[in-house]
This record gives C-alpha cells, sequence and structure tokens, in this order.
C-alpha cells in the first residue's frame, strides 16, 4: 500500500478533489464543490454546505434528486433482478416498452443506456432504412446535422461535430455526414433538392451544448415537412429538451410536430442510471432484425423499473406545466435584471432550459467569474462556451426556490456589474 499521508489534503473537500486529480483521466475539469447528497432541487457538498442545483446534471434530474417514487422502484427492482441480457426476456422490458410508445406515442422503441447510444441507433436505423426502404445503393446514404450540434462523444457522434475541442486529434472521422447551418430552412431545403442519397436530418429542437439556441418559430414545423417532401427522415435527438423540460411532453409538440425517430435520454430515468431510448414506427424500426443492433445493459429490467417510475412522476406532478410557469418566471426576472446591468446581453430559453449570455467574448472569464460568485452564494451552475450561463434546475422547483434562486444571480450580477 503507497503511503499517500502527505499528499492527502487537509479537508474533505481537497481530498476528494486531489483524489481525481491524481486517478482520474482529466478529461472534465469540474467547479470546486464537492457533491455528497441531493434532494428535489437540492444538493449538499461534504460540509454540509447546501446549494440549489440550476444545472440538473445536465438536465437528466428533471424530477429532482433521489425521487423517492423512482428510488423505490429501484431499490424494489434490484431486491429480485437486474440484468438477464437479451439473450432471455425479462417481465419487465415488454411492460416498460408498452408504456414508453403509448406515453410518447411510436409503434416501437429501442432501448439503450447513455444518450449518445440512443442517437447512434437511429443513425444506424436510418441507414437501414435508406437502404432497405428507400432504396439508396448500398454504402451511398447521408445524414446531415446542423453546425453546433452535440450528442455525445463517440467517434459516430463527433463525426458530425463542428466544435474543434472535441474533435481535434480524434480523426478519421465517419463518413456521409453533411453539415448545414442551424435554423436554416433555405439550407435544409437546397442539400435535400441537390442530394437524393440523403437519408436523414438529425437535429436538437434547442441546441443545447450550443448554449441553449432557440430556433425561430416554424422551423421544426419547416423541418417536418421538408422531411416528409423529400422522403428524408426527420430525427429529433430530444435527449436534452425531451420529458417536460422546455414546458411540454417533448420539444417538438410546441410545434404539433413528430419525428420519424425520436431520441431520448438523460431525464427518461430521472438521472438514476443511464437510460436512452430510439423511438420509430414499424416501418423504420423493424429494419433492424435478429443480432443486428444492442446492448448488453439496454433494456434491462432494473433500467425498465425505473424509466416507468421516472414517467409516472412527470405525469403525477404535472412536471412540463410546472416547467412552463417556473421559466415564465425566471425569464421574466432576468430580462427586469438585463433592464439594470450590461453584463447581461440576452436572456433565452423555453421552459427551464434557458441560458444567458454574458457580455464578454467566449475568451473571457466573466462568466466563469459569476458561476463561482453564486457557488458562494449557494446556487450551482456552469459556462458554456466561455461566455454563455446555462440555468437548467430540476423541473419539480418552486416558485418560493425560483425567486431564491433568482435573488441569488441578481445579487451576483448586480455586484459585478458595479465593479466594473
Ligand atoms: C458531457 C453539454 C449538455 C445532449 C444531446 C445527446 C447527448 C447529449 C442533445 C449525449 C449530452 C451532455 C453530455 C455532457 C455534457 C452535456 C451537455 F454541456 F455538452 F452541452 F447537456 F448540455 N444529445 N449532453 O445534450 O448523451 O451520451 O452524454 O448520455 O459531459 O459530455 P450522453
Amino acid at each position: 500500500m503507497p503511503d499517500y499521508t502527505n499528499t492527502i489534503a487537509a479537508n474533505a473537500t481537497e481530498n476528494a478533489m486531489e483524489l481525481e486529480y491524481r486517478y482520474g483521466a482529466h478529461n472534465y475539469k469540474p467547479m470546486p464543490v464537492v457533491i455528497e447528497r441531493g434532494s428535489g432541487v437540492y444538493l449538499w457538498d461534504v460540509e454540509g454546505k447546501q446549494y440549489l442545483d440550476f444545472l440538473s446534471a445536465y438536465s437528466a434530474v428533471s424530477q429532482g434528486h433521489c425521487h423517492p417514487h423512482i428510488i423505490n422502484a429501484m431499490i424494489e427492482q434490484a431486491q429480485k433482478l437486474t440484468l438477464t441480457s437479451r439473450a432471455f426476456y425479462n417481465d419487465k422490458l415488454g411492460e416498460c416498452e408498452k408504456y414508453l410508445c403509448e406515453y410518447f406515442g411510436y409503434d416501437k422503441v429501442l432501448m439503450m443506456n447513455s444518450g449518445v447510444e440512443g442517437g447512434e441507433t437511429a443513425l444506424k436505423l436510418t441507414r437501414k432504412w435508406a437502404y432497405k426502404v428507400k432504396g439508396i445503393e448500398p454504402g451511398k446514404a447521408k445524414t446531415v446535422y446542423a453546425a453546433g450540434n452535440f450528442w455525445g462523444r463517440t467517434l459516430a457522434a463527433i463525426s458530425s461535430s463542428t466544435d474543434p475541442s472535441s474533435t481535434d486529434d480524434y480523426g478519421p472521422f465517419l463518413p456521409g455526414y453533411e453539415i448545414i447551418p442551424y435554423d436554416d430552412l433555405e439550407a435544409l431545403e437546397s442539400i435535400f433538392k441537390s442530394d437524393p442519397n440523403v437519408a436523414g436530418f438529425m437535429v436538437e429542437p434547442i441546441q443545447g451544448e450550443a448554449g441553449v439556441v432557440v430556433p425561430k418559430e416554424g422551423y421544426l414545423k419547416g423541418v417536418r415537412d421538408l422531411c416528409t417532401k423529400y422522403n428524408v427522415l426527420f430525427i429529433a435527438d430530444e435527449v436534452q429538451t425531451g420529458i417536460g423540460r422546455t414546458g411540454k411532453r417533448l420539444a417538438c409538440d410546441w410545434e404539433n410536430v413528430k419525428p420519424d425517430i425520436l431520441v431520448l435520454g438523460k431525464a427518461l430515468s430521472g438521472g438514476v442510471m443511464p437510460v436512452s431510448a430510439a423511438f420509430a414506427d414499424d416501418e423504420i424500426m423493424l429494419t433492424i432484425a435478429p443480432g443486428e443492433h444492442g446492448s448488453t445493459f439496454g433494456g434491462n429490467p432494473l433500467a425498465c423499473a425505473v424509466t416507468v417510475a421516472a414517467l409516472e412522476v412527470v405525469q403525477n406532478e404535472n412536471l412540463a406545466e410546472n416547467a412552463e410557469k417556473m421559466g415564465q418566471i425566471f425569464r421574466k426576472r432576468m430580462l427586469d435584471l438585463q433592464q439594470q446591468c450590461s453584463l447581461i446581453e440576452i436572456v433565452r430559453g423555453k421552459g427551464l432550459l434557458n441560458a444567458i449570455v454574458i457580455n464578454d467574448s467566449e475568451e473571457g472569464s466573466t462568466a466563469m467569474d459569476l458561476c463561482y460568485k453564486m457557488m458562494e452564494k449557494g446556487l450551482l451552475c456552469k459556462p458554456t462556451h466561455g461566455n454563455k450561463i446555462r440555468f437548467a434546475p430540476p423541473l419539480v422547483i418552486n416558485e418560493a426556490q425560483m425567486n431564491q434562486a433568482c435573488d441569488i444571480i441578481q445579487e451576483v450580477f448586480l455586484q459585478t456589474n458595479q465593479a466594473l
């Protein structure tokens, strides 16, 4: 046993940070806070300090931390059966699939684990469909993505990325990809028109990683119409926007459009364990035959029990409606604050997926300074792309908690603004 006595830091926070730094890969640079416990919208660090969580694990913990209905379902199932693989049937998968298909209105669902596997499933389905149904020549199918997209970290996902920090030194990338600008229906139509090998367009109804970029009204409707017109699959990546986050069941519901393939993840399990899913109707889903796609853990009975419970919470507690109400309060308060605060360039978002763009360059440190100060005052969030701060609390947040959070944000922003 090596002797760590002189390297272990004096307090619990520094100790935990030191251990991660020493033994974990350096693929993240977390805020210097060590979380030990969570309940609802609150988190507590190892020193007992309480915080309002305004990140929700990137929108995964929409139902609030350690929701008792989900945790109880998990414990009960964990004591019975956790994993069979898909070599055998289990008594939970079919029930969960039925629940999911009825909830989201599709013929079939394919369950995976992480969000990126859901996206990859959508892409593989699109290619199968391209060859077996649309009649594209083998190996020629193309998929289109919007600049600024983010759908995960695998090579298939980063092959569509326009962010150098995701792609640098990871090539070669997957062929058959095309990138067009986001929120640009003309560009979409022109690529559909010029290239008959286009099989699918994968898009986030609101771009999350890009900094909560909300497209113009009518964009999703336009995407739906163009995809129908040119016989191209509309793949909606609702891993971040889905399940009540934007104030509706799905962000696509804002424009009453149904994607051909829907990808969900994150809050599908309430952030309790990795669960993702791709949904499609039979014509698409049944192009994949036994043995052609899968995962050891996909659709495991534990995930199924947790998923049904997590969606029951969204429904029973009207979380989409609450997200819409609380989001209105948040944006109103932030727009009022903007009047007194030149630091705030833009306030944008839908439901409880919001961002503030700070009046600073992407290389500037203002947004990070603000996040540190908010952390000191008991509110956790993190900047993205240098000058944008995402605000995405659990959807169970109530009005008093929302106002408390807005008070903290206001105090920190006004103080910082004055110091300029
Ligand atoms: C990380 C951001 C959020 C996603 C959409 C698929 C996935 C994601 C729309 C993949 C994942 C993440 C992953 C996380 C950071 C995060 C993120 F900061 F990059 F911008 F949420 F906003 N589609 N989003 O947003 O899901 O495979 O990770 O389960 O650390 O990479 P996953």
